[in-house]
């Protein structure tokens, strides 16, 4: 057996500790004596120094050797005072014995309860007895930040699909089993429960070779591997793989396979037992484990995990739309403009240079939907302030009102710091931070100072979002700024929440803003950016090689300066103290992946304090949820009848409602372009389907080939964005021909399918189901596409075959569910494809060509494709039907005005193919009113005598038939359809 091990680096009700404060404050003020200062333009700019950064040596308990096993001295609990009902159990749960006090101290009482909240779900809480709210000790999650579950009046446990035993011996243990096929889906037989006030462990065990999915946020495969240790803890970190990321997604997928004899008996499968002759179910499960503070899932194949949701799917689909439904929260419902394509880099550096980007954009007919600005556009980094020789507010005016006259819109990054001015110097004043500060909304030190981190414009503070007017100071914010610069969308940066030193490093040292951050910009002396993705050294040999020289010398001169990260050689290792909380250094370490595991590396501090006394340790994870939701708020303020369109780094579970999500800080790597499809397909069943990463890589220099594959990869991404680091070679589409042909050719399938996109949108948002999906969704009873993330669908009908390596011409992939009927067209040649099922495909993909396949059994909805979501909305329709093997086909459209919040205005369209009649019914108001242009059948087997639409004849020009290809092609039907495609129902038969 597997186990999941879950080790929570304190639970989600701690006591208060504010010991550890004076210590980072000591060390930011002593290592300012030997900072040193730069020249920047015509003043000379104090640097914090690097040292401000580094925080004490410590050592994860997952690789430490000294490290106790909580298992091994832990007492676990005896539950008594059991009272069941037909909904579910209470029970008290008291220490079995001597408290073991290992990271923390042991809690003597605490409430277990179960509670069947419907039939396919199920809550587990464990909760200390003495939880009281007047204590400010305990720490609980707000339910209006973090929702419980919902429960259903009629639920109860002889309905459920799950069931929960538990027992005593040896010590207090559960497990839930699935009542179908009598498995343990989640099962802690073996452990002892350990629960302190700064650590709780649980242990469950898993089947050999699980399917697990989720666990964000992470870059790594879709199927989780063997043998990892999941660390969650909000960390601002460019492109770790395996380790703890931006968010904090405490949610998985649990997939199992069997096979069923004729009795209806259930036997699991083991992965690799999977045989292509034989059939199989499936059966999905998904875990939410409602807690915000650090922790980790430990996955090892021998043997150790308390608000749990348990939902029973049996389908991934029924899974995650159950979890948003009653959990988290449907997604944002995205403008129409959104999947349109945006531009982005950091180093735009003026008004002007934007205007040249829309222009080439122009210039070369690449579709441009969105110009997005970086952190270039500010007044010495401030938000919420144009620079005003860069950026004038005037110039700014011109340029967005021709650009939104083009139909395109803007969209500028707004970090989640405010610079704090300098004292002492009386034209550094900053309206943003003196209204904030006036309505006293930020973070505090424990001593009830504000509490002064850095981060881009030198030192800085930080809105605390549990003061309730810090809502409308932000909200204002953005309605003051909007009327200078009329931006349609909000990209928040840096909500981690980040600070690029350790502890208040600011207090005191004010005089010195504003100051460098205390490291190199990219592109700045000691950090010019020489590297290439794989393969530019074989496309572009010489540079390549002067490149590689370059880097290093570049690396032998930093080698001979700098401070080593920690001078210290011992670990800081911290016992418990009775009853107190330590939480800037808690017993037990997690593998934080900043420099040397402390969680105030890089990161405002945990003993930060909120206004209602909640300690950021607490916290931490839920920053950027809750900036996500201010800004949604303040862009609601701007114009409440629009969607609010945000981009934002560090999501928890729900973010969703608010914002879209961007896979940041990848590098011009190949194996970056291929994380973004697990990495897409993660966010999918996290509830955030609006998600993409930085197309053609951010860091480092990218080149034509990688941008060239990602560019057509993206194009099928729901968040399409290319962005580029400070300093590293232009990257935009337009910059090598073959990439902007390469480009221009995947942006017409997108562009020309963007209503099916949109429809997938509207549904989510409306039912919770995902845009991207893995095959493994689709095809649930097929074990051999489990792990399958080199190719992905979009909605059910799309399917992506990207090639994820330099130098190839052709790639790999499976054709799903061909032994069952399944029939794939190419999208290029409409004919159907010709493989063997199970067997992994060579399909030709030169450079330049990216394998899309329609599945047999769809209608897609499509128009022409344009430079503009807003010109493709004005074209005529098109339908392209792909026949399934029986011969039938579904499809759905949605359409609205695509950027209102009030819907009553819409329409859906169903299609169905039955025989060879297609049939279009629609429902609601809203006026389409351009016609339908033609219709393309693939998978027509004989020539038709005739066609008709509505009954009347159409006539045979309009009507073209490939007997080869089997394509049937029915035009002219903007006559027949005048009034709009979809102003009445009607029938095309063949
Ligand atoms: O630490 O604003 O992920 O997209 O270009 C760098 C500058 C800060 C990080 C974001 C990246 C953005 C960059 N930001």
């Amino acid at each position: 057996m597997g186990i999941v091990k879950n080790l929570f680096a304190g639970a989600w009700l701690l006591p208060a500790a504010y010991g550890a404060f004076s210590t980072s404050v000591a060390k930011g003020l002593a290592s300012h004596a030997d900072a040193s200062s730069t020249t920047s333009g015509s003043y000379s700019q104090f640097t914090i120094p690097s040292s401000a950064d580094f925080g004490a040596k410590l050592i994860p308990n997952v690789v430490d050797p000294e490290a106790v096993d909580a298992q091994s001295v832990c007492p676990g609990y005896k539950a008594s005072n059991v009272k069941e009902s037909a909904r579910g159990l209470t029970a008290t749960l008291t220490l079995a014995g001597e408290p073991c006090n290992v990271y923390g101290t042991d809690v003597d009482s605490l409430d277990f309860s179960i509670e069947y909240l419907a039939n396919d779900r199920l809550n587990v809480q464990i909760v200390p007895t003495y939880l009281d709210s007047s204590n400010s000790s305990w720490f609980v999650l707000d339910e209006h930040v973090v929702p419980r579950p919902t429960s259903n009046h009629h639920a109860s446990k002889k309905n459920s699909d799950l069931e929960i035993t538990w027992s005593n011996h040896p010590s207090f243990h559960f497990k839930v089993t699935r009542k179908a096929t009598r498995d343990a889906i989640f099962d802690t037989t073996g452990s002892v429960l350990v629960f302190e006030n700064q650590f709780v462990e649980f242990v469950t065990s898993l089947p050999k070779d699980y399917n697990l999915y989720g666990i964000g946020e992470h870059i790594q495969q879709l199927r989780l591997l063997n043998n990892l240790t999941l660390t969650l803890y909000a960390s601002d970190i460019g492109d770790p793989i395996n380790d703890n990321l931006y968010g904090s997604q405490p949610f998985y997928l649990d997939t199992r396979y069997y096979e069923v004899n004729h009795k209806g008996h259930h036997t699991l499968i083991a992965n690799d037992k999977a045989d292509q002759s034989k059939n199989y179910v499936s059966f999905s499960h998904g875990v939410f484990s409602r807690n915000a503070h650090g922790q980790e899932i430990v996955l090892n194949p021998e043997g150790l995990n308390i608000d749990l949701t348990f939902y029973s799917g049996p389908s991934q689909v029924d899974v995650t739309k159950n979890y948003q439904l009653s959990t988290i929260g449907l997604p944002a419902l995205q403008q129409y403009f959104t999947l349109g394509y945006h531009q982005c880099r950091w180093g735009y550096n003026n008004w002007t240079e934007l205007a040249e980007v829309v222009a080439n954009f122009e210039k070369f007919e690449i579709p441009l939907e969105t110009i997005w600005n970086d952190i270039d556009y500010m007044h010495g980094y401030r938000d919420f302030d144009n620079d005003q020789h860069r950026y004038p507010y005037s110039e700014g005016e011109e340029f967005l009102e021709k650009l939104h006259s083009s139909g395109r819109h803007y969209v500028p990054i707004i970090d989640a710091a405010i610079y704090i001015p300098n004292p002492e110097n009386a034209s550094d004043a900053y309206d943003t931070y003196s209204r904030g500060h006036k309505d006293d909304v930020f973070l505090k030190n424990p001593d009830g100072s504000e509490y002064i981190g850095a981060v881009w414009p030198g030192y800085t503070v930080f809105p605390d979002w549990h003061n309730p007017k810090a809502g409308d100071f932000w909200a204002n914010e953005i309605v003051t700024w909007h009327k200078k610069v009329a931006i349609d969308g909000i990209w928040i940066d840096m909500n981690e929440v980040s600070s690029f030193c350790v502890g208040s490093c600011g207090s005191g040292n004010l005089s010195m803003n504003p100051a460098h951050p205390p490291f190199s910009l990219p592109g700045e002396p000691g950090n010019v950016l020489y590297d290439y993705p794989e393969g530019f050294e074989i496309t572009n040999k010489t540079e390549a090689a002067s490149a590689s020289a370059a880097a290093s010398s570049q690396a032998a001169a930093a080698a001979t300066g700098g401070a080593p990260p920690s001078s210290s050689t011992s670990y800081l290792r911290t016992t418990p103290t009775a009853g107190v909380r330590n939480v800037n250094y808690p017993p037990y370490v997690i593998n934080n992946d900043q420099d040397v595991h402390d969680l105030s590396a890089h990161a405002v501090s945990p003993n930060a304090t909120h206004s209602d006394g909640v300690q950021e340790y607490d916290v931490h994870n839920l920053f950027g949820h809750q900036i996500l939701n201010a800004t949604y708020q303040g862009l609601l303020k701007v114009d409440k009848k629009k969607r609010p369109f945000i981009i934002g780094r560090s999501t928890f579970a729900g973010s969703g409602k608010w914002a879209g999500h961007w896979g940041g800080d990848n590098a011009s790597r190949w194996a970056f372009m291929f994380f973004s499809i697990p990495q897409a397909l993660s966010f999918s069943l996290f509830g955030i389907p609006m998600f993409g990463v930085d197309t053609c890589g951010f860091n480092g220099n990218s080149d034509e080939e990688l941008c060239n594959r990602w560019m057509q990869l993206s194009a099928f991404f729901p968040f399409y964005r290319n962005h580029n680091t400070l300093s590293a070679t232009p990257q935009e589409p337009y910059v090598w021909e073959s990439v902007t042909a390469a480009t221009k050719s995947a942006m017409k399938i997108r562009y020309a399918i963007l209503p099916y996109f949109y429809t997938l949108f509207h549904e989510a948002h409306t039912t919770g189901s995902t845009v991207m999906r893995a095959l493994a969704w689709e095809f649930p009873t097929d074990p051999s596409l489990a792990a399958v993330d080199t190719q992905f669908l979009v909605g059910p009908s799309i399917m992506v075959v990207p090639v994820l390596a330099p130098q190839a011409t052709s790639v790999k992939g499976v054709f799903p569910s061909l032994k069952h009927g399944e029939v794939w067209y190419d999208w290029y040649t409409q004919t159907a494809v010709d493989a063997k099922p199970g067997v992994n495909t060579t399909i030709p993909a030169p450079l330049g060509h990216i394998p899309v396949f329609v599945r047999g059994g769809s209608v897609l909805p499509m128009q022409e494709p344009a430079l503009t979501t807003k010109e493709a909305r004005g074209t005529p329709w098109s339908l392209l039907v792909a026949l399934g093997g029986n011969g039938a086909a579904l499809g759905q459209l949605h359409l609205d005005d695509g950027e209102s919040n009030a819907l009553d205005e819409s329409l859906d369209v169903s299609f169905k193919v039955k025989g060879s009649s297609l049939r279009a019914s629609a429902k609601g108001h809203w006026e389409e009113s351009n016609p339908l242009a033609t219709v393309t059948v693939l998978g027509v087997s004989e020539k038709p005598h005739s066609v008709r639409f509505n009954g009347r004849h159409v006539p045979a020009s309009g009507v073209h038939y490939n007997a080869t290809s089997q394509v049937l092609s029915v035009g002219d039907l903007h006559k027949l359809t005048k009034e709009g495609a979809f102003s009445e129902n009607w029938t095309l038969n063949w």
